[in-house]
């Protein structure tokens, strides 16, 4: 098991491509609207990341075939953007943007609210974020990449919400993935300790209903076995000496939470 630590300089170029993934959501973000496709908002975003001089990880990554990740509704993870998918007062959109720019790769995502959004999904997309933040509270060196999933699993199941177990997140920098696998559910105390100088991701998906996920026939998407709908948030993290530095924060985020 090798967890990649990095250096001074290497910590620099992740603060540089990770900033380009966050303000790559950022950019998108007013274009997130009932009528839009979700293949024009992957056109957008495909052009803004190559004109900051950067290369959109996921297009041709195992042969996905698309820029960014368009996940609607029941969909939990990977879905691939089309122009069949056209958005719709109601709907929640999660867009996953993960740039690579000199030599490293910074991986974010946002679920959007189009319109809308009943009282029932608003709360889960709420508490998801919450689950992403207070799993992002844990990162401290010395501590255990469980403490992230307790924390997480602890919160969604206290507002009756399932986790999903078969994706997870992961170390990052050179690789897309690296280690450690950092799992949404777990136990305190257990799992591989942090070091300052570790990245990885924290992108915990939660569900309304069942945690068991199938893959359609087209080979990526997945989507909730039961249907009921599914949202997620992602940042990307570096271990410090006195705690965590979110890499791919937002101007609209705290920085505490
Ligand atoms: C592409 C590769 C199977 C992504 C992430 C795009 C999809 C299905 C093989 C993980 C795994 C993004 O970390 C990710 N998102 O945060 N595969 C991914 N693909 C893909
Ligand atoms: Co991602
Ligand atoms: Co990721």
């Amino acid at each position: 098991m090798m967890i990649s630590i990095k250096s001074g300089r290497e910590i620099e170029l992740m603060r540089q491509t990770c900033a380009l993934a966050s303000r790559t959501l950022e950019y998108i973000e007013p274009f997130v609207k009932p009528g839009v496709s979700t293949e024009e908002l992957n056109k957008l975003c495909h052009d803004y990341i190559l004109e900051n001089n950067a290369y959109p990880s996921p297009l041709n990554y195992h042969g996905f075939p698309k820029s960014v990740c368009t996940s609607l509704n029941e969909v939990i993870c990977h879905g691939i953007p089309s122009k069949k998918d056209v958005l719709k007062d109601g709907d929640i959109l999660n867009i996953d943007v993960t740039t690579y720019l000199n030599k490293f790769h910074g991986d974010t995502n946002k679920t959007f609210l189009v319109g809308n959004v009943s009282d029932e999904v608003r709360k889960l997309v709420d508490v998801t974020y919450q689950c992403m933040r207070e799993g992002i509270n844990q990162v401290r060196p010395g501590g255990h990449i469980g403490d992230i999933g307790a924390v997480i699993q602890e919160i969604a199941h206290g507002y009756g919400y399932s986790v999903v177990e078969d994706y997870c997140g992961h170390g990052i920098g050179r690789e897309f993935h690296e280690e450690p696998q950092v799992v949404h559910i777990g136990k305190k105390g257990t799992g591989p300790e942090m070091k300052p100088g570790m990245t990885f991701t924290i992108e915990p998906m939660i569900n309304l209903g069942t945690k068991y996920s199938k893959v359609l026939k087209d080979g990526w998407t997945v989507l909730t076995k039961d249907g009921k709908w599914s949202a997620q948030f992602e940042h990307t993290i570096l271990v410090t000496e006195s705690g965590h530095e979110i890499l791919t924060l937002r101007q609209e985020e705290n920085a505490t939470f």
